[in-house]
């Protein structure tokens, strides 16, 4: 029997349970379980549905039984931000607000008010972005004081999954450092900052690390699985475990392409200059606490938006294909801009940027695709050269990760408009960070460095060099 070690990765359109195995250095991969997910609307905000969530993680884990896989060890991670809080029985006090809710609007502006913009960034490093989980707590603070004064436990959306596995609570490192209240420099939580705004610093809890285990499951669950093991946290935001599957990271930046594109580097150190705020870029913690030095691009959201207000009538590959047909120069759209953050409707937000900006709109679905597509590689090419701004130096490749690397057409195009050779992979590039840390855990695997030798040896990447395909 192999050892397999599961992931459970679940991201804002979609989740899977993944096994893993090493088998003679490579790592072997089986899906045991995919699942959708999406926003749901609760109580007058979008949300995730979390007891969904958590009965599909079940169903994943029950579904080994009948693979003939008896893991090791099982971690989660999900996307950041977004937490819950607990009473003093430990029962859910408030349902898991999704991000992209407008509960925050308005509320950053408040906050850095109060707490000037260049002191949050030189302690904490993190970028603005309107939904960190700061400006969640605080609008929660104006909206519903009550419910913040009775929290007695913060936990994020895997500590929290964590948490109903094994009954135990904690804070995972890379996920918290997403909320704007840890400390780049102690790493951990910034007192500072919280009691200014008001929160109870007691309801945060203990931060752990990636490698550390948590717990074993709950009795009542090692009789509904028919097996016990231990929980142990990968880097729990998945940005976090992505950017692990980067094969090469010398002189590289990397894409991991998902409903986000995050687009960045892997740094030792927080770069908590003025240059890196006026650009909004951020310094996300990850694993051995080294630093993911990104910032956020609107992503593939946008074109599983159009999709959705399509009514699902074409596919991913459909428009993309459609897409190529266009030969007309197309409009360009600053996808950066928080109107596309969450619009009724995707297609006529692009429409209507268009015709404020005085372009020609587009109005086939080929057409809308290729302006999602074109102005993706326009805000890529922004962030690229603002990174060699900052580092004073060019970077050679790009190495594009996660789902979007299916996308031939965008890799492409990201070649073409920057002259950089593109690497196109892993797929499953937060599944595979997910299980490597696990594998770490367990003494099979020797460090980050060791994992990504053996990623790049079990699994495909695709390069893309300007204007020609390479295999
Ligand atoms: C990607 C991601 C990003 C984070 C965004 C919101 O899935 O985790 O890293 O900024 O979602 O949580």
């Amino acid at each position: 029997m192999k050892n397999h070690s599961l992931a459970v990765d679940i991201g804002a359109s979609s989740g899977r349970v993944i096994a893993g195995a090493l088998e003679k250095d490579r790592l072997e991969l089986v899906e045991v379980h995919r699942f959708e997910n999406k926003l749901i609307e609760k109580n007058g905000h979008f949300c995730w549905d979390i007891e969904a969530l958590f009965s599909e993680i079940k169903k994943g884990i029950k579904n080994c039984n009948a693979m003939g896989i008896k893991p090791l060890s099982i971690g989660i991670d999900t996307w950041a931000v977004d937490f819950v809080l607990l009473d003093e029985n430990d029962e859910l006090l408030t349902d898991a607000v999704a991000y992209r809710d407008p509960r925050t609007d308005g509320i950053m502006e408040e906050v850095t008010e109060i707490f000037m913009k260049e002191r949050l960034y030189l302690e904490t490093g993190i970028q603005f972005q309107k939904f960190n989980t700061i400006y969640q707590l605080y609008a929660l603070k104006k909206q519903n004081p009550e419910v913040l004064e009775k929290a007695k436990t913060f936990l994020m959306i895997p500590d929290y999954l964590h948490f109903l596995l094994t009954g135990e609570k904690s804070n995972e490192y890379t996920n918290a450092t997403s909320t704007q209240l840890i400390n780049a420099f102690t790493k951990n939580w910034d007192k500072d900052i919280i009691n200014t705004l008001g929160f109870n610093f007691d309801m945060f809890q203990e931060i752990k690390m990636p490698k550390e285990t948590l717990g074993t499951l709950r009795e009542e669950l090692v009789s509904e699985f028919g097996f016990d093991m231990p929980v142990i946290l990968p880097a729990t935001h998945d940005t976090g475990s992505a950017v692990l599957s980067v094969p090469q990271v010398d002189d590289t930046i990397y894409i991991s392409s998902g409903t986000w594109s995050l687009i960045g580097v892997e740094n030792y150190f927080p770069i908590c200059v003025i240059k890196a705020l006026d650009y909004n870029f951020t310094n996300e913690g990850g694993m051995d606490y080294q630093f993911r030095f990104l910032k956020n691009i609107m992503g593939l959201w946008m074109i599983q938006e159009v999709k959705r207000n399509y009514d699902n009538r074409y596919s991913f590959a459909e428009l993309v294909e459609k897409s190529k047909e266009v030969t007309e120069k197309t409009a360009i759209v600053n996808v950066d801009d928080q109107r596309f953050l969450k619009p009724a409707n995707m297609i006529e937000e692009i429409q209507q940027y268009c015709r404020e900006t005085n372009q020609k709109v587009p109005e086939h679905p080929g057409e809308i695709a290729k302006c999602v597509f074109e102005s993706l590689v326009v805000s890529y090419k922004k962030a690229i050269s603002e990174i060699e701004d900052i580092f004073e130096k060019e970077f050679h490749s790009i190495s594009v990760i996660g789902g979007g690397s299916q996308n031939e057409l965008l890799n492409q195009l990201i070649a073409d408009a920057t002259k950089k050779e593109v690497f196109a992979g892993p797929v499953e590039a937060t599944a595979i960070g997910n299980l490597v840390v696990q594998f770490i855990a367990h003494g099979a695997i020797k460090d980050i460095k060791e994992a990504r030798h053996i990623i790049s040896q079990s699994f495909e990447v695709k390069k893309y060099v300007h204007s020609m395909v390479e295999k």
